[in-house]
């Protein structure tokens, strides 16, 4: 046995015991701990670690603690090239796009054929929050078009909008024919008509497409258009993530864009707000890629990652050669710039990743100070008589749960269902029960969690009380003595809700 499977194996071991007695006797518990020594996918993880004799530690980084390494010029300086459990023969990781659908193809005269709705579409961006918006094939953002580097692709386009459109191909080295730049390089797709795109792709990396048509970008027409490379990149990544960043003005009592607005109010992050916004949960000591795409009409955003330091190692337009990769903790993504960060998962945790821009930070930019809205009044009563208008009273009046309003947020408001909705998420199980108060707008957290947490949460239907994943990390990994659970209060109308 390596230094490195011995070390896995105390890892498990050690885990196994806390987790034992942190649900002392229960038989679902007995059987989840034979599970875990038995589950297939721990057994495929140790035959991958065993396999590809991955390390557990590197020039003085270590992928299961925070490390710095000790020689900036070393491959391994802050995990820059430690490589992931996945053997490269097993092809690219799985791109995983939360909350947005694949676009399914079928091999047809030697090319893989697409075909992609132009439509309308109802969004929810934050439970029971639908927004009128456009998108792709019911969806906005679009799906995922995902294809390996070397296919012939052809996509149907067809337009079922009420407006003429054509769509982009963004970052592809294509025949100009098939470029999407309405009336410069092709008709306008007539509403009710089809148009046909067909290229080879020669590249690879992280790309996407969109709408030409600037209002409709701003309505949300955009999707993934991810090309995995023929030869697996290296280091190796387990998990490949993508997000897609959005903002749009609609305005209160509205659920139609305002695409001529210059402001912007409601943000998302693949096609739903936070706390909404579906976290990203991996394992600890894996190597894991976040694909973010900005596709803003006019806000850049400083994208921060807590707890790690990641590297950039590729834009919209290539993957950068590994010397040039740099080292970050936060990364500014303008207007229709894609970043690939890279990292390895050695900080167990729920750790914030969010747009650093206060404004992108909250729905409606407003949570501070209140709602725009007077008590008793009426949209036209209000704005006939401005200055007699009655005086806030915040988050008390049902008209506040209208379309397009989120402000209920503040001060743990939601309601039952709404609570619900974002609490019945795998992704989130034994966050801390007040974990959603702290996500809006363009926000979303990494999960880092041990083996066994990780199946507890993303493999079994076991019900994980709430605090009570967040609460185990804490004890094997920080100072349990110092640890506050969430106030009784707000804990207890969570629980309710449940
Ligand atoms: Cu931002």
């Amino acid at each position: 046995m390596s230094d490195s499977s011995s070390r896995r194996a105390f890892l498990k071991n050690g885990t196994m015991g806390t987790f034992a007695a942190l649900s002392v006797g229960t038989p679902a518990a007995a059987a989840l701990s034979k599970e875990q020594h038995d589950s297939p996918s721990a057994q495929a993880s140790k035959k991958q670690a065993d396999q590809h004799e991955v390390q557990d530690e590197y020039d003085g980084f270590s992928r299961y603690r925070p490390s710095r390494g000790h020689d900036p010029d070393s491959d391994y300086y802050i995990g820059k090239r430690v490589p992931g459990f996945r053997n490269p023969a097993d092809g690219p990781a799985p791109f995983i796009a939360n909350d947005l659908d694949k676009l399914p193809w079928k091999m047809k005269n030697g090319a893989k054929e697409f075909h992609l709705v132009c439509e309308p579409v109802a969004r929810e961006f934050l439970p029971g929050h639908w927004m009128n918006v456009y998108g792709f094939n019911g969806s906005m953002p679009g799906p995922t078009i995902e294809v390996t580097q070397g296919d012939r692709i052809r996509i149907i386009v067809h337009n079922e909008l009420p407006e003429e459109t054509s769509i982009h191909w963004h970052g592809f080295e294509l025949p100009v024919q098939y470029d999407g730049a309405h009336t410069m390089t092709q008709n306008p797709i007539k509403p009710g008509k089809t148009f046909k795109y067909e290229f080879d792709v020669h590249e690879e990396g992280t790309f996407f497409y969109h709408s030409h048509i600037a209002m409709q970008e701003a309505f949300g027409m955009v999707g993934w258009f991810i090309v995995h490379p023929q030869k697996v990149w290296d280091p190796p990544v387990d998990r490949d993530f993508g997000v897609i960043f959005q903002n749009f003005r609609i305005d209160p009592m509205q659920t139609v864009v305002n695409s001529w607005s210059m402001d912007w109010n409601w943000h998302t992050i693949n096609g739903r707000s936070g706390p909404y916004a579906t976290p990203l949960v991996c394992k600890h000591g894996e190597r894991v890629r976040v694909r973010l795409l900005d596709f803003s009409p006019v806000q850049h955003h400083p994208i921060h990652m807590h707890g790690h330091t990641f590297w950039i190692t590729g834009h919209e337009g290539a993957r950068i050669p590994k010397s040039a990769w740099i080292p970050r903790n936060t990364e500014l993504v303008g207007v229709a710039q894609a970043a690939d960060f890279e990292f390895i998962a050695n900080n167990p945790g729920d750790w914030m990743f969010h747009c650093h821009m206060v404004h992108h930070m909250m729905n409606h930019m407003v949570q501070h100070v209140g709602p725009r809205l007077r008590e008793d009044a009426k949209v036209d009563h209000y704005l006939t008589s401005l200055d007699t208008r009655p005086r806030v009273k915040m988050h008390q009046d049902p008209q506040f749960g209208i379309p397009g309003y989120p402000q209920k947020m503040q001060g743990m408001t939601m309601t039952k269902p709404m609570m619900k909705k974002l609490w019945s998420r795998r992704e989130v199980k034994g966050m801390r029960a007040n974990a959603m108060m702290s996500m809006a707008g363009l926000m979303t957290s990494v999960r880092v969690l041990p083996d066994d947490l990780y199946q507890r949460v993303m493999e079994t239907d076991e019900k994980v009380p709430k605090g009570s994943i967040f609460k185990e990390i804490v004890k094997r990994f920080g100072t349990i003595e110092d640890y506050e659970p969430a106030p009784p209060d707000v804990m207890q109308k969570m629980l309710n809700d449940d």
